[in-house]
C-alpha cells in the first residue's frame, strides 16, 4: 500500500473533510498537524494553504480536487458518484457546502461579538491546535483576536452576500441544510455516501463533540437525526482528527 499523508490542521473544515474522505474509503494515513501560525510542516510545499494530500511522492491541495484525486487512484467506494450527471450534482452541493455552510462558519468567527462565549470557542479552538502543535501563551491567549484578523478568514469575506445579514445566512443555511438532504438516506437524496456527505459531517458535529456547543442542535431536525445515525457506520468514532482526550461529547 501506497504511503499517504494528510497535512493540516484539526480546526481547518476542508482538512477534517479529507480525512473524512479518507477514513471512508478505508486508507491508512498518517495525519501530520501543520501549526496555522508557522505552517513549517508544509514549507516543501512553497504555499500556506492546508489541507495538503501527498499519496507516494507525489502532494497535491484543495479538499475537492483532492477527493476527485482519491477516486482516480482509488476508485472504490466513490467520493463523486459513478456517472456524469451524479459527479455534476455532488460537485454542486459541494460547492453549497463550501460557499454557505462553511463560509457562514467563518462568517460568525469574523462578525461575532467578542463576548464571554466567543472567547469560549476561541480559546477552546487554540487548545485543539496546541494539543498538536503546542502554541506559546501569549498567542493562545490572543487567539480571539487571531481569528477576527486572519487574513485567509477576512480574504473569505470577500464571498459573503452583504445584502444579507450574518443571522439570516445562518438561517438560510440551516433550511438548505434540510432541503439538500432531499429526504435522504444521504445528501442529495442518494443512496449512497459522497463527498458531500464528508464535508458536511466534520463541520456539524465539531463544536458539540470537542465541547464549544452544548447542544448538538442538528438532531432537533428528525431528517437529519436520521442522515448522522446512516453516515455514522461509515467513520471512525472520532474522525476529527484531534486526539481522543481533547473529545469530550460523543454522539447521542
Ligand atoms: N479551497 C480550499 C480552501 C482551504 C482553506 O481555506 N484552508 C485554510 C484553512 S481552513 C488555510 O489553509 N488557510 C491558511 C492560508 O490560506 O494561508 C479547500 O477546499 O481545501
Amino acid at each position: 500500500m501506497v504511503n499517504i499523508k494528510l497535512y493540516g490542521y484539526s480546526t481547518s473544515p476542508y482538512v477534517r473533510k479529507v480525512g473524512c474522505c479518507l477514513y471512508y474509503k478505508k486508507l491508512p494515513f498518517e495525519f501530520v498537524p501543520v501549526n496555522p501560525i508557522d505552517p513549517k510542516e508544509i514549507a516543501f510545499t512553497g504555499q500556506p494553504q492546508v489541507p495538503v494530500l501527498q499519496i507516494g511522492d507525489e502532494w497535491r491541495t484543495d479538499s475537492t480536487p483532492l477527493a476527485s484525486w482519491l477516486d482516480e487512484l482509488f476508485p472504490e467506494k466513490p467520493l463523486l458518484g459513478s456517472t456524469q450527471q451524479e459527479r455534476e450534482s455532488i460537485l454542486a452541493l459541494d460547492s453549497w457546502v463550501s460557499d454557505s455552510l462553511i463560509l457562514a462558519g467563518f462568517r460568525s468567527a469574523h462578525e461575532g461579538e467578542i463576548n464571554a462565549k466567543f472567547r469560549h470557542i476561541a480559546w477552546r479552538l487554540a487548545a485543539i491546535v496546541s494539543s498538536q502543535t503546542p502554541l506559546p501563551d501569549e498567542i493562545r491567549n490572543a487567539w480571539p483576536d487571531l481569528l477576527k484578523t486572519a487574513p485567509f478568514i477576512k480574504h473569505m469575506m470577500c464571498d459573503v452576500d452583504s445584502t444579507e445579514s450574518l443571522s439570516e445566512m445562518q438561517a438560510r443555511v440551516s433550511l438548505q441544510l434540510i432541503e439538500n438532504l432531499q429526504g435522504g438516506p444521504f445528501f442529495g437524496g442518494r443512496k449512497d455516501p459522497s463527498l458531500v456527505d464528508f464535508a458536511i459531517f466534520p463541520q456539524v458535529v465539531f463544536n458539540y463533540m470537542l465541547g464549544m456547543d452544548q447542544h448538538l442542535g442538528l438532531t432537533r431536525e428528525p431528517s437529519l437525526k436520521n442522515w448522522l445515525d446512516n453516515i455514522r457506520p461509515f467513520l471512525p468514532k472520532n474522525p476529527l482528527l484531534v486526539p481522543d482526550y481533547m473529545v469530550v461529547n460523543a454522539l447521542p
